[in-house]
């Protein structure tokens, strides 16, 4: 048998006459001779042939490189393949100017080892995202994951092997993988949504969209740019292009409920504090209900009188990030009146930063209370429209009827640009997995599976695709993402590990669990508090996506309680069952 070099550690306990990784993986339907935790001989990370692994990852962002890292610690032989050509994910797609953490940078990190978290300082509260690529390469190469990545290969089919009972993984860089678990760390932000604009793929000028930008340096300096959305996104990159560029024109569909962000350089005596407080710090992160160190207020809103009331929202304004949510009177988003007053405080503060009057009221939201969408952090948002080369297009009053060679065409006229930025989100939550060329028992596509909205039980599988898990995907966060997702990854990892421990090969969840679940999260989106139906968060900025909910309404503390049940009740609601009668017994145990 002619054996390629191992990436991972080299199994000594692998005997010879073993079937070989291409027998194997050539076709894993007459030959299944690996089981979890067995031999693993494959192919180094970068070469464009066949690879056996008992751990497949798709996607080098936040979730997929802490899963590369648990299936390795865990004892498994594990390959990561990414489309991008670097490790990142989010962060290495939206690399736009502006595009920063509006989660602390310490708390967005990752918590598994005290030494990284002692060694890298970040700079900043709210990290730039060059900080935050360099941090996530640091990590890959701290703990020597870059070995078992591959970048620059885009999954193109991942197809279930009923008999096998592995997933056989094609990659559009010309090889196959074939992989006993597959934990497809896509991202909910990770396929960019371009709007069906008529002319749009015509416009002679540049074009880009914030998550897919471009290496290179875009160059705005003297230039007519146009920003056509006012999300997360595009309020960041706002200020940043209108300091440079000739003129800008910002698009707007819908106001958002924007509110500083508030960063600032992390002072020596903070690095040292972060450092002491370590444990207290992971603590807190991994039980908090929303995943940040902000401490929740314990007062509701008319609780304080008026003028309390002013001086909390005052403090609320100049608080960091999230704490604008987490740390608000309890009813904030519970009680209408409550909110009411906090947008009421909001808008003035528009009005007084922005001096052009009707400018200032069409940067004001009037079809939704804060809260109901995703809020924007901010810094200098408002104050670029102060700018003369600024100037905003309310696409409410005055729709985009096309792009044209030359500009973009509203209700109202032709504008020229030289340069178009969509910052018009993206397919959130399934977008990716959806598009993965997914095909579970009997051939059945996820896209089938899921065609009236995702299904899965604690966002981490769905019935009839064994051995697939989808860590930080449909259903599973709803606070600050990386703890959520860590939280999946660490039971999922735990949850292969047991099986490996029993003997067992195959994976899949109780449809009725899967069933309770998915009900629970489409409950919980109609209450209080949830975001409004309007928000991508339910799918509808996608033409044609089914409208359900994509977030762990339930919250983190249900995550908690349920995987605190399924672990006491040995996984049961999970169908175990041994590997193929002729696959070898696992050569390690956990
Ligand atoms: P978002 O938050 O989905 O924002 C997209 C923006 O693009 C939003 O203002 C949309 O307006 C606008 N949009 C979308 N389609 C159109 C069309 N057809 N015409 C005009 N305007 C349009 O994406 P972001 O990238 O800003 O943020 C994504 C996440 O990244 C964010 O939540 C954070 O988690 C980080 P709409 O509101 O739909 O009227």
């Amino acid at each position: 048998m002619r054996r390629q070099e191992a990436h991972g550690e080299r199994r000594p306990e692998m005997a010879t006459d073993e079937p070989g990784p291409e027998a194997s993986a050539g076709a894993p339907g007459q030959d299944a001779g690996v089981v979890p935790g067995a031999d693993a001989g494959v192919v180094a990370a970068g070469a464009p042939t066949t690879a056996v692994v008992d751990v497949l990852v798709v996607g080098a962002g936040i979730t997929g490189i802490y899963a590369l890292y648990r299936a390795r610690e865990a004892g498994f032989s594990a390959l990561l393949v990414e489309a991008g050509a670097g490790v990142g994910g989010t962060w290495f797609w939206n690399r736009y100017p502006g595009a920063r953490f509006d989660s602390e940078s310490y708390t967005y990190g990752y918590l598994f080892s005290e030494e990284l978290f002692d060694e890298w300082e970040w700079q900043e509260h709210f990290a730039g995202q060059p900080e935050i690529e360099r941090y996530l390469n640091h990590v890959v190469d701290r703990f020597d994951l870059r070995r078992d990545i591959r970048l620059g290969a885009r999954v193109r089919a991942a197809l279930y092997d009923d008999r096998a009972g592995t997933w056989r993984v094609t990659v559009d860089d010309g090889s196959a993988v074939t992989a006993w678990f597959l934990i497809a760390a896509t991202g909910v932000l990770s396929v960019p949504h371009f709007p069906d604009v008529p002319g749009r793929e015509g416009f002679q000028g540049e074009q880009h969209h914030t998550g897919l930008w471009p290496s290179e340096p875009v160059h705005f300096a003297g230039r007519r740019v146009a920003v056509v959305g006012t999300g997360s996104s595009g309020v960041q990159l706002v200020p940043v292009v209108a300091a440079e560029a000739a003129s800008l024109t910002v698009y707007q569909r819908t106001a958002n409920w924007c509110t500083p962000l508030n960063n600032a350089p992390i002072t020596p005596s903070e690095q040292a504090r972060l450092r002491s407080e370590f444990d207290a710090i992971r603590h807190t992160l991994n039980t908090s209900a929303s995943g940040f160190l902000h401490v929740p207020h314990d007062r509701a809103t008319f609780d304080d009188a008026a003028e309390e009331r002013l001086a909390f929202y005052e403090k609320m304004w100049n608080s960091p990030g999230f704490s604008k949510l987490t740390s608000h009177y309890t009813d904030l988003l519970f009680d209408p009146a409550a909110n009411d007053e906090w947008c009421a405080f909001i808008a003035a503060k528009v009005r007084s930063i922005v001096e052009d009057p009707a400018t200032a009221e069409r940067l004001i939201p009037n079809d939704h209370r804060y809260g109901e969408h995703r809020p924007p952090f901010v810094a200098g948002y408002y104050e670029a429209y102060n700018r003369p080369n600024v100037s905003l297009v309310d696409l409410k009053q005055t729709p985009i009827v096309g792009v044209t060679e030359r500009g973009i065409e509203t209700a109202d006229g032709l504008r020229q640009f030289d340069i178009i930025v969509w910052a018009t989100g993206f397919d959130f939550g399934t977008g990716a997995l959806l598009r993965m060329g997914v095909r579970g028992r009997r051939g059945v596509a996820l896209e089938e599976r899921w065609a009236d909205g995702p299904r899965t039980f604690l966002g981490v599988q769905t019935a009839g695709f064994p051995n697939f898990f989808f860590p930080g995907g449909p259903h599973a966060a709803a606070g600050n993402n990386p703890r959520y997702n860590g939280d999946q990854v660490d039971f999922i990892i735990d949850l292969l590990t047991f099986a490996r421990r029993n003997g067992y090969a195959t994976i899949e969840v109780d449809p009725a669990a899967e069933a309770e679940w998915t009900a629970m999260v489409d409950r919980g989106a109609t209450r209080s508090p949830s975001f409004s139906e309007a928000s991508y968060y339910f799918g509808t900025n996608i033409p044609g996506k089914p409208r359900r909910y994509l977030l762990n309404s339930a919250g983190r503390r249900k995550l908690f309680k349920e995987i605190a049940k399924v672990v006491q009740d040995n996984y049961k609601v999970f169908g175990l069952s041994p590997a193929p009668a002729d696959a070898l017994t696992p050569s390690r145990q956990a």
